[in-house]
């Protein structure tokens, strides 16, 4: 597509003309959803990961009243140290790149931008979801029906337990979102291999993916594929272990009446400086894991 707002890198460019695999990365996880400098370090570590399994990496952020699609070392930790960026999901998007504003994309906006430039695998830590008590509050991401609309896949470690991860599963079901787990049966929760909820499909490896991919997009079934990869087992965090800081966040988020688009980082931040190191090591841990499986997921699809 040639848009006028999209800047896309050469190096990615190049690539999606000649058909080789991209995937694409957030910066809401680097402004927002992690502390200076192990931001930085991380984002620049989880492109590595991307490039060592084959696949172009492609982080993508508002600027200079531009979508960018690729960033330099230097723009990455320019974002990573700058403060008061705009944490952008699509509402937000014609604001900040008319007002020429620092904007880093959530899932919703990185897809809708990704899907501009031609790329179809993506890969961050969780997505937005249905949060609890939204049959009261309405709160439900808009990453779920950006999901709905737009044809790219998203890698990652399943749904916080700072969301209702029961409904969050509904909602996918009702918009025809497929749901996949590679090589469990169970969903996974971001830092806990397990939710106590069934994944609605399994498949084992990154080929059985692609061919899925493929097969979806050909029936012009448009919309996303949610692909959760399980944490290593080395880094996970058990289930009942975060169950106490979540529900410590979240009756934190309810006494200080928290609300809209602040919610997710308040939850994310609370729970980052409450379980202090161990949480950011998961973290991190998991977002080079999807990094892996999403190169390899793109490497197929290009095949
Ligand atoms: N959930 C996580 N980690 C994250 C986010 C969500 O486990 O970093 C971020 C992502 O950028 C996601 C956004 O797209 O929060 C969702 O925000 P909201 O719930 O306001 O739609
Ligand atoms: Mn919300």
């Amino acid at each position: 597509m040639n848009n006028h707002f999209l800047q896309i890198h050469p190096e990615v460019a190049i690539a999606l003309q000649q058909g080789k695999p991209v995937v694409a990365l957030e910066s809401t996880i680097i402004s927002h959803g992690m502390p200076y400098p192990k931001n930085v370090e991380t984002a620049l570590a989880v492109e590595q990961t991307v490039r060592d399994n084959g696949a172009i990496p492609a982080t993508i952020a508002i600027f200079d009243g531009k979508c960018f699609v690729g960033l330099s070392k230097e723009q990455i930790e320019f974002f990573g140290k700058k403060k008061n960026v705009w944490k952008v999901s699509l509402r937000d998007m014609p604001f900040v790149i008319s007002k020429k504003l620092y904007g880093a994309t959530t899932v919703a906006a990185t897809m809708r931008i990704a899907s501009m430039a031609g790329i179809k695998i993506f890969v961050t830590g969780g997505i937005g979801g249905v949060h609890r008590g939204a049959e009261k509050s309405m709160d439900i991401s808009a990453d779920l029906t950006e999901m709905e609309n737009t044809s790219v896949a998203v890698v990652s470690a399943g749904v916080k337990s700072i969301l209702d991860i029961e409904l969050t599963l509904e909602y996918l079901e009702t918009k025809g979102i497929p749901v996949v787990t590679i090589g469990q049966n169970e969903f996974p929760s971001f830092y806990s291999r397990n939710s106590g909820l069934d994944s609605p499909l399994r498949l084992d490896s990154a080929i059985e993916i692609a061919e899925m991919l493929k097969v979806k997009w050909a029936l012009d079934l448009n919309g996303s594929v949610l692909i959760a990869n399980p944490v290593p087992k080395e880094q996970e965090i058990e289930a009942n272990e975060m169950k106490v800081h979540i529900d410590a966040a979240l009756k934190a988020a309810t006494e200080k009446n928290i609300k809209g688009k602040e919610v997710t980082p308040f939850l994310l931040q609370w729970i980052a400086e409450h379980t202090k190191g161990e949480s950011l090591e998961a973290n991190i841990a998991l977002i080079k894991h999807n990094a892996k499986l999403g190169a390899a997921i793109a490497v197929a699809f290009c095949k």
